[in-house]
């Protein structure tokens, strides 16, 4: 059951778009404080609070505070409290499990335990707001009644599931097809490269550097023939520059956010002095989007959406300001507070919360400052792109991912997890963050395997692609400075080849869950809590997943560990995936067990009575063969067991075709 409460009027946010009629009585469990624009619950002792989609810590969210607030933050660290995304729902799973959703454009902060051990305290920052409260089942139904509130998840091309490249940057033709030379001529497979900012002309959105490449068009050709997709980076930001029709186009209709005065709001970002669509404005939206087109003619099919919390590097203004005070600086003898003041005032440029307020929307008439709307702008971009592709290429899904985002933007596209780094714990927290954003919408997601910053090791290349080859969006990115990580930049080619054939063979599998958890608002990845209610110690594990309803996963996500403990919650079929393509299964009895697990080795559990498909190894998604599906089947005590996949041809939005549902039977052996 799901109910509706109002508290003031919100800005719209359409993140529902078929709203339920408001109640009237008080907001069930919660004891709300207008004055303080708070509201409270008393969490049991035991009861875990899930939700957040893309935070830090943990999939139990409690113990520490967190806010709604869409930051460029590359320090996805322990003690933030907020990254790119502002995903305002929260499931608690307690005696009686209940979501709520908070409908909030603005900063909103959720103290999960972190004041009060029992304490669930969530402020919002103005009291326009709308909360949904939802009943069910179990965690699971919660979800659903809640992804049916939302609106079907985006579903990108069934090409977007083969493995991506990216660094940025590869910086002109030689070095893209020297990437797919490596891995063709390796026998690794691939499917995509990805472009980052060095491919435009001086960071110009819906540009292309001619130097680098002189023929764009025909470079996409080329690569299509090579069976890969060029994915190109947009900023949000627009640069200012006299000549550049983006920005006169801009300028003349009106389109760029502007300060209270109607001048247009000026920041820096990539290109130098830049501007921003106005993303929340329809019109702004739909000129936006258009742009889209210069790339789509010349054959590009997918596009990844950047910078778009907004980030800033600095604003005129506040640069203006700094320099002015720094002059009085000159020739002082600074005392410690002088030269912090000092220090901040350079370093306090960048994405400063305060420039926010110096710029504002038209949101289709009403004009609203920016801190207000603050989690809508990556949302409005990736929408205008997401509604531009519908326009445009009504016949194809195109491949779309963000960086920033609001729940209501999982309808447009998919996220990645932004700037981690090549560390440990960002594996870990790769995983945990999986079912957290399934829960707010966010099927196709994932993290940069390897680390963004920061240099990566050849083990801890391995073990994330172990975790890697599971998610919708497998893609190897790193930034400049750092050390390559493209495989083949390794030695244990034998082993890469290997993960990443695996991908493919597992492709038919992956995509069947992912399409069934979009077209039934399911949750592809889950906690072990959510399956085995009433199952004490798998409440409490964080380092393992379940993957449809056949899987669970449980990678090494420790240097120098030669296996781990693994917990199972029933008996249940260990499969290892050898680097000489043999399958070992075992069956594994409930409990926990340690597991040796060598750095070329994939160990996955099988559930009793489930199949795992598998296709033949491939070197890209288009030759993969869904007719010929090798079975493996746990069997324990059905006299058959059933497996559903879903095949399509992977670019029409026939979606819920029932044909494209397939059902494979397997007799098991009495
Ligand atoms: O300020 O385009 O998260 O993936 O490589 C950094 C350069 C801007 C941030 C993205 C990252 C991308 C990088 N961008």
């Amino acid at each position: 059951m799901i109910q509706r409460f109002l508290y003031g009027s919100m800005i719209e946010t359409e993140a529902v778009l078929d709203k339920p009629k408001a109640e009237q009585g008080d907001l069930p469990r919660f004891c709300v404080d207008e004055a303080r624009r708070e509201f409270t619950y008393i969490m049991e002792e035991k009861e875990r609070i899930y939700g957040l989609g893309e935070n830090v810590r943990g999939m139990n969210k409690r113990g520490w505070i967190y806010e709604s607030r869409c930051s460029d933050d590359p320090e996805h660290l322990e003690d933030k409290t907020a990254l790119y995304g502002a995903h305002n729902f929260l499931l608690a799973d307690g005696k009686e499990p209940f979501g709520i959703f908070i409908d909030y454009p603005g900063v909103l902060t959720f103290d999960v335990g972190y004041t009060r051990r029992n304490e669930l305290r969530i402020t919002a920052a103005d009291w326009n707001l709308e909360v949904y409260f939802i009943t069910g089942e179990n965690c699971r139904d919660i979800v659903r009644q809640f992804r049916g509130l939302i609106g079907r998840s985006y579903i990108p091309p069934l090409w977007a599931f083969g493995y991506g490249q990216s660094r940025w940057s590869y910086m002109n033709e030689d070095e893209v097809r020297e990437v797919v030379r490596r891995h063709r001529e390796l026998g690794i497979p691939l499917d995509s490269v990805y472009l980052d900012i060095d491919y435009m002309e001086r960071y110009k959105d819906f540009t292309v550097n001619e130097e680098s490449f002189p023929d764009f068009a025909a470079f996409n050709q080329e690569m299509r023939e090579a069976g890969i997709h060029l994915v190109p980076i947009i900023d949000a930001g627009v640069k200012q520059e006299d000549g550049y029709p983006v920005y006169e186009e801009g300028i003349e209709k009106g389109y760029f956010c502007k300060k209270a005065d109607g001048s247009p709001f000026v920041a820096a970002v990539w290109p130098g002095k830049a501007l921003f669509p106005d993303m929340l404005n329809s019109e702004a939206r739909e000129w936006f989007g258009n742009w889209y087109q210069f790339l789509l003619d010349q054959g590009v099919e997918g596009f990844w959406n950047d910078m778009n919390e907004p980030a800033i590097f600095y604003t005129e203004d506040r640069l203006k300001d700094a320099q002015d005070k720094l002059d009085a600086y000159k020739g002082k003898n600074m005392d410690l507070n002088e030269f912090f003041a000092f220090k901040d005032l350079v370093f306090g440029l960048q994405n400063n919360v305060e420039d926010y307020k110096e710029f504002y929307h038209d949101m289709d008439g009403v004009k609203v400052r920016h801190d207000r709307v603050h989690n809508l702008f990556g949302y409005g971009m990736t929408r205008a792109a997401g509604e531009a592709f519908d326009r445009l290429v009504p016949e194809k899904r195109i491949l779309m991912f963000s960086r920033a985002s609001y729940i209501g933007m999982h309808r447009y596209g998919g996220i990645w997890q932004g700037d981690n780094k090549s560390w440990w714990s960002h594996l870990l927290l790769n995983l945990k963050m999986m079912p957290s954003l399934n829960m707010c919408g966010f099927l196709y997601t994932g993290a940069d395997l390897g680390g963004f910053g920061g240099n990566v090791t050849e083990d801890l290349m391995l073990r994330w692609l172990a975790l890697g080859i599971f998610t919708p969006l497998m893609r190897n990115h790193s930034a400049i400075g750092t050390r390559r990580q493209e495989v083949y930049q390794f030695e244990e080619i034998d082993a890469f080849r290997h993960l990443i054939g695996l991908r493919y063979r597992l492709i038919p599998y992956l995509y069947s869950e992912f399409m069934k958890a979009a077209l039934s608002g399911d949750m592809m990845f889950r906690p072990l809590a959510f399956d085995y209610p009433g199952d004490e110690r798998a409440a409490e594990v964080e380092d393992q997943l379940l993957l449809g309803n056949e899987l669970m996963l449980a990678p090494v996500y420790e240097q120098n560990a030669s296996g781990r403990y693994v917990y199972l919650p029933e008996t249940m079929k260990q499969l290892r995936f050898r680097m000489d393509g043999t399958i070992e299964e075992t069956v594994l009895e409930a409990g926990s067990h340690y597991v040796e697990i060598p750095l070329s080795d994939v160990v996955i559990y099988l559930r009793p009575n489930c199949m795992l498909v598998l296709a033949d190894e491939v070197k890209c998604v288009e030759e993969i063969d869904f007719e010929n599906l090798k079975t493996i089947c746990c069997a324990s005590g059905a006299e058959e067991i059933r497996y559903t996949y879903y095949r399509d041809n992977g670019y029409e939005k026939d979606y819920e075709n029932p044909e494209h549902m397939k059902e494979i039977r397997v007799k098991t052996k009495k």
